[in-house]
């Protein structure tokens, strides 16, 4: 957007709440953000023992998305896409940098947040909205009012796990800290029930609180390992040979990642440990959701707030022979979504394909703001009203331009930038174990769902770091992370 064009549509905004009677309220919106978080929730039934009662009963007050996904399975492009409404096709924005100021693309975009600190909303964030680092401090107030704190997990006085160098520092799981009120995600909770006590009676506000666990380290009290006792842990169900079916080109998209590969956490017996800790660290970060909710009970205005919910993507822990995201299967894509307030339906359940860049469109049909053309999502309100309501759009995920997933209510259907595909039968196989991509009986299904891989695909933007892959159609280059992939080498095996 041109300034001119933000500055059409800023009047349009005003013009809109001039009109609106002075007595009309806006509603407030609670922003929930969760880091890492796969659909290993309750209610969303990833995992057959893990427990979330604060999570499942914020959906037991509103709408449950069950097939939301991702735009990008990697924190910068997918919350960059969701805080913008405009998908990493559109933008370039594939990496862990640049953030969205610093690309030409949407240096003057107007983001979510930005939307409501400029309608007059009162409007704070703590811990992790957008990625961190990705908005500048000279940038900050023109998104919200005030940045609360945003500390991580604090770290143990020694590693716990037994990976051997290099040892990431983010690549360690266990119990710590002792005590609940040490942890990040328990001081970030305390910074947004502050927020929500502090919030000015006489005017809407938007309060952005992002939680930074089940995202590694998984560092949990010990309390939460007590939930899971090892010798009743369930492990996920993985297939042997998995990636048989998938192409090379899958293993492009993960060339090297510091999470560890399966093979590798199963020869040190560090899968069940990591299962462990991921279960532990979401149950803790599901307490510290309940702490804000009943916050927000307590300040009275809760009939009055918008309730969001959100994951920025998934996290393997084993399927299809690695540990981390930056896939385009449901592992990594799959998100919960949850909407609840005033003019939502309660306990309901919607299985159409939802984006996480739906969110904008949706808030500002709920906060009574005009439409915006510019953005790429579709407002789920209809959803909201009758979770039946038909949607005729999939769920697109993109890894890196030419790589792209498509997500309706059977099917997920993956290109990749080689041309290379799959194709699975939700409905049949929800692990995504057999691709049918091959199988000339599927070759309709196939070509509908081609039709919706995005138009504009634009490379990464310059200055991209970490996660890119390019190929280069003509000569088939392959480059990881400014280093050249032959089509001989062996996979990465750690
Ligand atoms: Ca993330």
């Amino acid at each position: 957007m041109t300034s001119r064009q933000f500055a059409i549509s800023l009047f349009a905004l005003l013009c809109a709440l001039c009109a609106q009677s002075p007595a009309a309220p806006k509603p407030n919106v609670l922003f929930l953000a969760i880091d890492d978080q796969n659909d290993w929730i309750g209610c969303l039934g990833g995992h057959p023992q893990v427990k979330t009662p604060n999570i499942d009963r914020l959906a037991r007050r509103g709408t449950l998305f069950t097939n939301a996904h991702c735009q990008a399975p990697l924190c910068n492009p997918s919350r960059s896409s969701l805080l913008t409404g405009l998908r990493p096709s559109s933008t370039g924005i594939h990496g862990l940098a640049p953030g969205i100021r610093d690309v030409d693309a949407t240096k003057h975009h107007v983001t979510l947040p930005q939307t409501f600190t400029s309608v007059g909303y009162f409007t704070y964030t703590c811990g992790k909205i957008y990625h961190d680092g990705s908005v500048k401090p000279k940038d900050r107030a023109a998104e919200f009012n005030e940045w609360g704190p945003a500390p991580g997990q604090g770290r143990p006085a020694q590693r716990i796990n037994k990976l051997p160098p290099p040892q990431h520092p983010a690549m360690d799981w266990g119990p710590f800290p002792e005590k609940d009120e040490d942890g990040g995600d328990f001081k970030i909770a305390t910074a947004a029930m502050e927020a929500l006590q502090k919030a000015p009676k006489d005017k809407p506000f938007f309060i952005g609180c992002g939680f930074r666990l089940p995202h590694v380290p998984c560092f949990a009290p010990p309390k939460w390992f007590d939930l899971y006792p090892d010798a009743t842990l369930q492990m996920p169900p993985l297939k042997p040979g998995d990636r048989d079916d998938t192409p090379r080109f899958s293993w492009y998209l993960h060339w090297k990642l510091p999470e560890p590969r399966l093979v590798t956490l199963e020869k040190l017996n560090e899968i069940r440990p990591l299962v462990r800790a991921y279960l532990a660290s979401i149950s803790y970060m599901d307490a510290q959701v309940g702490r804000v909710l009943d916050a927000l009970d307590a300040t009275g205005r809760a009939q009055d707030t918008i309730i969001v919910l959100w994951s920025d993507h998934g996290w393997h822990l084993g399927e299809k022979g690695i540990t981390g995201k930056n896939t385009l299967w449901d592992r990594s894509t799959r998100v919960p979504l949850i909407f609840a307030g005033p003019g939502i339906v309660k306990a309901a359940k919607c299985g159409r394909p939802a984006e996480l860049l739906d969110m904008f469109p949706t808030l500002l049909e709920l906060a009574g703001l005009p439409a915006r053309p510019d953005l790429e999502g579709h407002s789920l309100v209809p959803q909201l009203k009758n979770a039946a309501a038909p949607r005729p759009w999939p769920a697109i995920t993109t890894h890196n331009q030419g790589n792209h997933g498509i997500r309706t209510e059977q099917w997920r259907y993956i290109r990749y930038a080689d041309g290379s595909e799959e194709l699975y039968d939700m409905a049949r196989d929800p692990n995504e174990w057999t691709n049918l991509a091959a199988d000339p009986k599927h070759a309709k299904a196939k070509a509908d769902l081609a039709k919706w891989l995005p138009k504009k695909d634009v490379p990464a933007v310059p200055d991209s770091k970490h996660r890119i892959l390019t190929y280069d159609p003509q000569t088939k280059a392959v480059v990881w992370e400014d280093e050249p992939v032959k089509a001989s080498d062996p996979v990465p095996v750690f």
